[in-house]
């Protein structure tokens, strides 16, 4: 982590721990089994994925997402067409309905991260902030699993 992220780092922290408690919305949305594949080569990008789960009664959108870790995150849809080729394109802003979960997993939706800071190395972690439409903020610790891991569990 190089001088510039720290404070990055501290202010994202600092308004997950403001923004979380007034707002409606986003303090019902729990980020679950957050998890990243360490990375294959330095200027490769890196995937994260997690189920996003509003259990509030109001429909909350993701608008945004940051990390140190990154220059830039988006997220992405992994599309495979008939022929069977898999393709990726930055997706449409996501909205979790009320009492749903929307899933980020291989193959499908993932938080795409481009212009790394550094390795992804199995057995670190990193933070990434979620910002919802109601300006409301999440900040998760992202565990990095191996090269070939498939999930949280395994
Ligand atoms: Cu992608």
């Amino acid at each position: 982590m190089n001088k510039l992220t720290i404070p990055l780092l501290a202010t994202l922290t600092a308004l997950a721990l403001t923004s979380g408690v007034a707002l409606a919305g986003s303090k019902d949305v729990v980020v679950e089994n957050a998890w990243a594949r360490a990375s294959i080569g330095g200027n490769r990008p890196g995937a994260a994925y997690m189920t996003i789960h509003n259990t509030g009664d109001e429909a909350v959108m993701l608008t945004g997402l940051a990390t140190p870790l990154s220059m830039m995150s988006e997220i992405h849809e992994t599309t495979t067409n008939s022929d069977g080729v898999s393709s990726m394109a930055p997706a449409s802003k996501i909205t979790i309905a009320p009492d749903k979960r929307v899933e980020l997993a291989p193959g499908g939706l993932h938080v795409m991260l481009m212009g790394l800071q550094g390795p992804m190395t199995e057995g670190d972690s990193f933070p990434l902030a979620l910002s919802f439409s109601d300006g409301g903020k999440i900040t998760v610790v992202v565990p990095i699993l191996g090269i070939a891991a498939r999930g949280p569990e395994g």
